[in-house]
This record gives C-alpha cells, structure tokens and sequence, in this order.
C-alpha cells in the first residue's frame, strides 16, 4: 500500500466510521511513517475546513498502557470537530466503537517552541480542567500496534472540556474517576499520570516540537486518561469527575 493509500484509507474509515484492518498487518510501519500518516491526514481534516484545537498525550498512565498492550507514550492531534459541549451530544452513529476516559486538560497562555521543564510548565498554561476523552479505534477490534494507533491519530475521535480553573488549581494526586449513568466505572488518581500530570505537558512539549507541530495560546493539552478506557453504548449520560476540578458529562443518542 502506498503511503497515500494508507492515508486516504485512514481518513475514509473516520468519514465513514467504518472499521478496516490494521495497517501494520499488510506493510511494516515505522513510528516516523506513522506520524507521518497522522500528519498527512489531519492536513486532510484541515483542507476540509476543520481547525486545529490542540494535541492529545497518549499511553502516559500504566493503566492505559496495559490496557492497550503497548509501550510507549504517543501524540495525536485534535481539531474542532472532535469538540463536544459539556451536557452535549454523542452521536453514537458517527463512531465506530467507542470508549471513554477522564483526563485532564491545560490551556496554553504561550507559544511552546522548546521542552519545558517542571520549574517553567506553569508559565504556559493559563487554566486546567477536567475533561473527558472519547476514543474510537479505526481498527477492528480496537487492536493495534503502537505504529498502527499513531498512524490512526491515537484514536482520537471527541473530547469535552469542564468548566476552566485557574492554573493554581491543585492537580497532583487528586482523584480522577469515569461515571456512567451515575455508577462509577473507573476511579484512579492524576499521579497515574507519568507520576505527576505536569509531567504530560512537558513530554508534549518535547514531542509536539520534534514533530514540528506549534503549540499556541488558545491550544488545548489532553494529559492522557489516569484509568482504563471504557464502551459506552446509546442512551447514556458519561462523566468524567474529579473533586477538584468538578467534572464534565455528555449524552450518547
Ligand atoms: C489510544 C489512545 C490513548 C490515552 O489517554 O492514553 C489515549 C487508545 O487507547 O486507543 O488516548
Ligand atoms: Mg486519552
């Protein structure tokens, strides 16, 4: 298959939300081909009218990791389209097999151009918030290898931000937890996040740059999920929740 052909086949699958087979199964795939596949159909998404929003960490909790049976902490790109309002609307059709996860979420006050460290990370962000992930594989069986996610923009899909709390807001070691239709399905802690979740923004900081994507006021950061993913069916309210940072649902129809 041609790069190209990965390409148009990728983004046709997210279109059509209709599964396809893993890439890595029919030609080696490198980590660079890929988020060069991811690349070429994000510029794809953007040609279309779609707007970049920011970028997503991936695989930075061993729950997640685990889950998964990868290794190694990702990056994909998020666009306005993937947005969801608080109380808004899944539409479940649009989605292949979708999976939710609580996460947590900076807003950047600066341009980030170089890898930050925990003594100046504070100085980009200017809120923080909860936020709740929704990842849809576009792989049969939400099965891959690290290549084939990457390639599939770490299977991002929709996102939705809670209300926006000042950067002072304490997030180390607070309790994160996933709640479906008022049951709680995961519960874990933000320290399950590469042990500090500051420590998420700063490894996009590095990635994001290697990979020449800009970093801009305005843009958002998903830290990655603190728990498992979990499915999540039509006619459900999902939420994801914390005490500090209150928390943020939407319906699936
Ligand atoms: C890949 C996306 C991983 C996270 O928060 O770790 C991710 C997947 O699990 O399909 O979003
Ligand atoms: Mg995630």
């Amino acid at each position: 298959m041609l790069h190209s052909q990965i390409v148009d086949t990728l983004d046709n699958a997210v279109i059509q939300a209709a599964s396809i087979d893993q890439i890595s199964l029919s030609i080696p795939l490198d980590l660079a081909t890929a988020y060069a596949v991811q690349s070429a159909v994000i510029e794809k998404c953007l040609q279309r009218g779609e707007v970049l929003t920011g970028i997503k960490m991936g695989f930075t909790s061993k729950a997640k990791m685990e889950q998964m049976g990868v290794h190694d902490m990702i990056w994909g790109q998020l666009t306005d389209r993937m947005a969801l309002a608080h109380e808004g609307h899944l539409v479940m059709n649009e989605l292949i097999h979708p999976r939710a996860e609580p996460e947590i979420a900076f807003l950047l006050s600066k341009p980030i151009q170089e890898q930050l460290t925990l003594d100046n990370v504070g100085e980009y962000v200017s809120h923080v918030a909860i936020a709740l992930e929704i990842i849809d594989s576009r792989y049969k069986n939400f099965k891959f290898s690290l290549e084939d996610v990457v390639a599939d923009n770490c299977s991002s899909a929709r996102y939705a931000i809670g209300a926006w709390h000042p950067v002072s807001t304490p997030i180390q070691d607070i309790a994160m937890s996933l709640v479906i239709d008022g049951a709680t399905i995961e519960e874990g802690n933000s320290n399950a996040i590469l042990g500090n979740p500051w420590e998420s923004l700063i490894a996009a900081s590095r990635l994001a740059t290697a990979g020449g994507v800009q970093l801009l006021p305005g843009h958002l950061v998903l830290a990655g999920a603190a728990t498992s993913a979990s499915y999540i069916k039509q006619g459900q309210i999902i939420s994801a929740s914390s005490p500090v940072l209150g928390s943020v649902a939407i319906h699936t129809i």
